[in-house]
């Protein structure tokens, strides 16, 4: 029997941005949520530390929230520290003796840069069995064409490694990652335990359908990317991050899994273990149906009627204060909206002046016209709304008109083609950051 532990999505030093209000959790150090992060990182790594023939622990990425693709900030001191504190108890607790496998992710990495916040600011060479793996090792091993695995013989079990690479943002490196994942292919019964560590995801064209899919037939796939603790199927696994990070992410599990995986028979025992639950405060979206009929202080009495759950005789704690999504549906008219609007901004400026009495921590609304739920998707549909008639065609003569005039032989199909798809990831991400 082999035992693993997998840990992922840890994002260390993230903060609440939008409708916060302006208060520690420790005075000049940390935030509200970003110190319940660290918090549980810590009882985690503790916690799995102590779990009784443990074999290995895997983590899936994106240790730390910074930097990332919008931020070049390195990780804030208590991320770091929290971090560093986090692999001394583990280290120490197991006497160095369980190796910590990391693969890294799209997050905590300066981008385009050879050395990453674990070289820069944490000395990873004082952990010795700390085994990291960064965008770097992969692109040298695709270009020597080589795999990228770590094999323990006297466990007889082997991990291939899969730091997060956009490999489909280019033609070229497609076709190069293509060609490099061949070398992933574990030997069909060569006594191995054969185990995948993968940061990426199908959802957003990070994973490559090889790993994604029972081709490669690896025992065990542990994935990093995706926040909720989720199967995907007989052995592919996402453990999700410790906590919800926005509000999309309330509805799903978080946590890590204990995972046995018998040497004979490959079957594995997955053991799921919830950190969410240990959340203490209110995280939570609130419906509010407004209608024309409505006055507006109709309209407020429905939000503060949904408001007094929050109001404490203490006042404001960083432990507990809650984060509060307003989410208006129904029949909503430009000027209801622009009410809305304004009210939701007096209101909030209202409680955050008044921390003695409400525990809130952050409150941000959406307003949902019900004629907008109807076309919800990301597909050309949306773009046409947006910018352009038909995108396809008239982008199409766009390219061709531009060549022309350059007199350049580029293929006009291949080349409306690569632009389509780069409108659609760039209103794909524009939707994305929007719920943050
Ligand atoms: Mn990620």
């Amino acid at each position: 029997m082999v035992k693993i532990v997998q840990i992922s999505d840890s994002h260390l030093g993230y903060r609440t941005r939008r409708g916060v209000i302006n208060k520690w959790a420790i005075q000049n150090y940390s935030k509200p949520y970003e110190q319940e992060i660290y918090d549980l990182f810590l009882k985690v790594m503790t916690d799995i530390s102590l779990i009784k023939n443990l074999d290995f622990v895997v983590h899936c990425g994106d240790m730390f929230h910074h930097p990332s693709k919008y931020s070049s900030y390195p990780p804030p001191e208590p991320a770091r520290r929290a971090f560093k504190k986090g692999l001394d108890i583990f280290f120490n607790n197991t006497s160095n003796q369980i190796p910590f496998i990391y693969v890294e992710g799209n997050h905590g990495i300066f981008r385009g840069y050879e050395y990453t916040p674990f070289e820069s600011h944490i000395q990873v060479e004082r952990y010795s069995n700390l085994h990291y793996y960064k965008q770097r090792d992969l692109l040298t091993a695709i270009k020597n064409n080589e795999p990228l695995k770590l094999d323990f013989p006297a466990k007889n079990v082997r991990f291939y490694l899969f730091p997060y690479f956009e490999f489909q943002d280019y033609e070229v490196y497609e076709t190069a990652y293509d060609n490099w994942i061949e070398n992933q292919h574990p030997i069909e019964n060569d006594g191995n335990i054969n185990i995948a560590v993968a940061h990426g995801s199908a959802g957003d064209n990070t994973l490559h359908r090889k790993i994604n899919s029972n081709d490669f037939d690896y025992d065990y796939v542990a994935l990093g990317h995706e926040h909720g603790l989720k199967k995907l199927s007989k052995n592919h696994y996402y453990s999700g991050s410790l906590l919800p990070m926005n509000f999309k992410e309330i509805n799903e599990n978080q946590g890590y899994l204990i995972v046995d995986i018998n040497n004979d028979t490959k079957l594995l025992n997955v053991e799921r273990v919830f950190t969410n639950k240990l959340l203490q405060r209110s995280f939570k979206i609130l419906q509010i149906i407004a209608n024309p009929d409505q006055s507006p202080s109709d309209l407020e009495h429905l939000i503060n009627n949904e408001l007094k759950l929050f109001i404490s005789d203490e006042g404001f704690n960083p432990k507990i204060a809650a984060r509060l999504k307003f989410n208006f549906t129904g029949e909503v008219t430009i000027e209801r909206n622009w009410q809305i609007n304004e009210m939701m901004s007096r209101i909030r400026r209202d409680c955050f002046s008044q921390p003695d009495k409400f525990n809130i921590l952050q409150i941000i609304w959406k307003i949902v016209d019900m004629s907008e739920t109807f076309e919800d998707d990301i597909s050309a549909g949306i773009i046409q709304d947006y910018i352009l008639e038909h995108p396809d065609e008239e982008f199409k003569s766009f390219v061709s008109e531009k060549l022309t005039e350059d007199k350049s032989h580029f293929n006009v199909d291949k080349l409306s083609q690569l632009g389509m798809r780069a409108l659609k990831n760039a209103l794909k991400y524009m939707e994305k950051e929007k719920e943050v």
